[in-house]
């Protein structure tokens, strides 16, 4: 079975790192210039792709997509049969935290789905604040979501957040 996984945030907050970190082959990203046909809509606007087989059954694509609002009609074909998603808050940044609000409702992300929040850049600075923050806009939607503390870069950061998102996954 082959399930979408949607990455999302703002710029710089991690979504092409850890694809890349996770994806099983070279992950295509589009911040450089691809040799592969993924779309012309897509290369543009600087979507990522990524595989990762779980096991002999199950594979994962893994798609990053812009935060910027500009680029929301990208969304809309990622949106779509999506399995699960990662939202990713860069550190103390006002912008990426303000843009979680914005997410939650376009994704239409609710407890039917598995969603795990990851704020990333803490190792430049703690994360106290922004968990803070994010708590009280998953509060105000009434969401229980599990926020981890991250490194985008981390291999170790990465499969947390994928064995959560499948334990979460077979709970439901
Ligand atoms: N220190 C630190 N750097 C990170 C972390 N996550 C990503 N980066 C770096 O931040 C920059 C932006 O990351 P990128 O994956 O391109 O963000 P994107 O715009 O969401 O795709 C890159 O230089 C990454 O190496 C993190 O958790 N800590
Ligand atoms: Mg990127």
């Amino acid at each position: 079975m082959h399930k979408k996984v949607a990455f999302i945030g703002s710029v710089g907050s991690g979504k092409t790192t850890i694809i890349k970190n996770l994806s099983s082959d070279e992950a295509l990203d589009t911040d450089v210039e691809s040799s592969v046909d993924i779309g012309k809509h897509l290369t543009t606007v600087g979507i990522d792709y990524g595989h990762l087989k779980v096991d002999d059954t199950t594979s994962l694509g893994l798609y990053g997509v812009p935060g910027q609002r500009k680029f929301s009609f990208v969304w809309d074909f990622v949106k779509e049969g999506l399995w699960a998603a990662v939202i990713l808050v860069k550190n103390k940044d006002t912008e990426s935290i303000a843009e979680l609000d914005y997410l939650i409702d376009f994704f239409d992300i609710s407890q039917d789905i598995p969603c795990v929040i990851g704020v990333t850049h803490v190792d430049q600075g703690a994360g106290g604040f922004t968990v803070k923050k994010i708590k009280e806009t998953l509060k105000k939607k009434n969401l229980n979501l599990p926020v981890y503390t991250i490194d985008a870069r981390l291999n170790t950061s990465a499969e947390l957040i994928m064995r959560t998102l499948i334990a979460i996954d077979e709970s439901n």
